[in-house]
């Protein structure tokens, strides 16, 4: 089994995270499918990382899908809970990290962005407020706690870190840690977790 995915990618990193935390004897292999002899479109359609490529040849897609997978084979505690209500609000944490990452993805991946083009743009200001929305959610929501849920890490801490981690390398001219500074404790506590510090992007 091997995880195939850029070192620069979100939602690889999310996957690494869970890796890592679950302890799950799998390989991490550096493949980028924008380059040429790219193996990720042999196990998804869909060319994008990252994707589990199975011992039988099976692909597993999507980080969502993949965090699951590891979560049910690995060892040590659950990143998605199996009580009902604590499960649907990690995964309402998994889906605003998710969700704001998308809207970075959106901003920056876009070739009208540089850091120095037109932010009073239409385009720049509808992924804009999506990204300043879901952060003001995050802080309130955290507040002063030391995890997304309850008092332990999961998929929920996971979305939150991946995509904070994905501002600093996509979009560092935004100060989003002077603008919430919950967020910036979490984050910087979080940060001296293994699994998160071992995946930072540099
Ligand atoms: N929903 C997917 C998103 C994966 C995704 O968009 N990956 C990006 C890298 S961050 C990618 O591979 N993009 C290449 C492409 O779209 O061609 C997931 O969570 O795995």
């Amino acid at each position: 089994m091997k995880l195939l995915g850029s070192t620069g990618s979100p939602y690889a990193r999310k996957a690494r995270i869970a890796l890592i935390e679950k302890q799950v004897n799998c390989e991490f292999v550096v493949d980028r499918p924008s380059e040429p002899g790219s193996n990720v479109p042999k196990y998804n359609p869909l060319s994008k990382v990252p994707v589990l490529a199975l011992d039988d040849g099976t692909g597993m897609i999507d980080s969502s899908v993949i965090v699951e997978y590891f979560d049910g084979i690995g060892s040590g505690p659950k990143l998605i809970p199996t009580e009902f209500a604590a499960r649907i609000a990690v995964r309402r944490w998994e889906a605003l990290g998710d969700g704001i990452t998308d809207s970075i993805v959106a901003l920056t991946h876009d070739s009208r962005y540089t850091p120095t083009c037109d932010a009073a743009a239409d385009w720049y200001q509808k992924q804009l407020k999506k990204i300043e929305a879901g952060l003001a959610m995050a802080e309130r929501d955290i507040g002063n706690n030391e995890f997304c849920h309850g008092n332990a890490f999961s998929l929920g801490d996971i979305c939150v870190i991946m995509a904070l981690g994905y501002m600093d390398r996509a979009f560092g001219g935004y100060d989003w840690r002077g603008r919430y500074p919950g967020l910036r404790r979490y984050a910087d506590k979080l940060g001296a977790r293994p699994s998160v510090a071992a995946t930072a992007p540099k």
